[in-house]
């Protein structure tokens, strides 16, 4: 389908955990409010307010650290039973537009409302009303952002955050795309970005000086999304049965593991855990590749992968996964915070027997 026939709104609940928090406990409105891991158990932030950002505090910050930058931080344990419970009530509004929502997390989704007669069938006015009744109905702002494809809708949503609403049509494509920065695209994180510079491309403006051939033979596979996404263009549909990646566990010590010989008493009770998680979904999804991760003490973190025999008996072999995690470990030799194991998955089921979704890629913590 050509990019003008669709109608695509992303929306994205703006700082979602804390918005929530502040709901259900008004006086702490106008306050610096993050939600995440206590400062004295090595906790890190999982999101904050807009009061909290402005002293430099954002996600994945070790919690500790953003005390030091803001002393009067409050910081909150998170409520996953009331997140899912308000995230399934906005989904309620939106199931009122469209069956053909996407959803990406809790409080992030995509819908497309190309077929939806309400709001006289404009895009831009659904929107504008979902964000209305959000608010009546959950008392959190959303930010949304409408476009003719997923990839410049999400970045619309991003653009007027907070509580914003920014429309890209499809006469306006050339313009947003040429001087969007080539960090803003999906898949296009620090060492790619770095990569980009090297050759002298920080927008997607310099992107397009380069030839499909050419972004081929930088990056693989993924040359050809960039090469997409620098001409705004993104045929990927909004999928209502999106299925997981992969699956993983992972442990953030309460003091770090001083260096490798510590690792291998660790890992049975991560894969112990991976194969209860795993053995849910066996019959779904096939193993593709295994994998260990790990942060270190300086919050550097490293993911090693390796390609999976089919059928492979011992699947959770100990001393496989000590020989992954001394290579990972190898690449940096510090202490290490944070140790995870994981498979890539294979999906098993024939795309029309996919059954309802799965909200979120789930990572499992023991
Ligand atoms: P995001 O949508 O990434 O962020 P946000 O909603 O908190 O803020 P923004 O207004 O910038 O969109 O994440 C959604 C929720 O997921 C967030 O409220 C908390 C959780 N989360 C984590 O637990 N850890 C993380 O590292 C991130 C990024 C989010």
């Amino acid at each position: 389908m050509q990019n003008s026939e669709r109608k695509i709104i992303h929306v994205d609940c703006d700082c979602f955990y804390a918005s929530v928090e502040i709901r259900e406990n008004p006086d702490l409105r106008g306050h610096p409010v993050a939600v995440g891991g206590m400062p004295d158990r090595r906790g890190v932030i999982a999101t904050c307010n807009y009061e909290a950002r402005a002293f430099g505090i954002h996600s994945a910050m070790a919690s500790v650290y953003a005390c030091k930058l803001c002393p009067d931080l409050i910081i909150l344990k998170p409520h996953f039973d009331l997140y899912k419970a308000v995230s399934r009530d906005i989904h309620r509004v939106f199931a009122d537009y469209t069956d053909l929502i996407e959803p990406l997390s809790l409080d992030e989704a995509y819908l497309d409302v190309s077929d939806c007669k309400k709001c006289h069938g404009s895009a831009t006015l659904i929107a504008r009303e979902i964000r209305v009744r959000v608010k009546e109905t959950s008392q959190i702002t959303v930010s949304a952002g409408v476009a003719p494809n997923k990839f410049l809708a999400k970045i619309a949503s991003d653009w007027n955050k907070p509580d914003g609403l920014c429309v890209v049509t499809h006469d306006q494509i050339d313009h947003f795309v040429r001087q969007l920065p080539v960090r803003k695209l999906h898949g296009v994180g620090k060492a790619t970005a770095a990569r980009l510079k090297q050759i002298g491309v920080e927008t997607c403006e310099d992107l397009r000086r380069f030839s499909l051939v050419d972004m081929n033979q930088h990056f693989g596979s993924f040359g050809g999304r960039l090469y997409e996404m620098a001409r705004g263009l993104d045929p990927r549909p909004v999928e209502v049965n999106r299925r997981r990646k992969s699956i993983s566990v992972e442990n953030t010590y309460d003091n770090d593991l001083p260096d490798i010989s510590a690792v291998p008493e660790q890992l049975p009770t991560l894969l112990n855990e991976l194969q209860t998680q795993y053995e849910k979904i066996n019959k779904e999804y096939a193993v593709s590749k295994r994998f260990v991760k790990i942060k270190f003490s300086d919050f550097t973190q490293t993911t090693l992968e390796e390609l999976c025999i089919l059928n492979e008996p011992s699947l959770y072999a100990p001393d496989y996964f000590v020989g992954l995690a001394v290579r990972a470990w190898r690449r940096a030799e510090k202490p290490v915070r944070l140790l995870g194991v994981g498979f890539r998955l294979h999906d098993l089921k024939p795309p029309d027997s996919q059954e309802q979704l799965e909200l979120f890629e789930k990572q499992y913590s023991c």
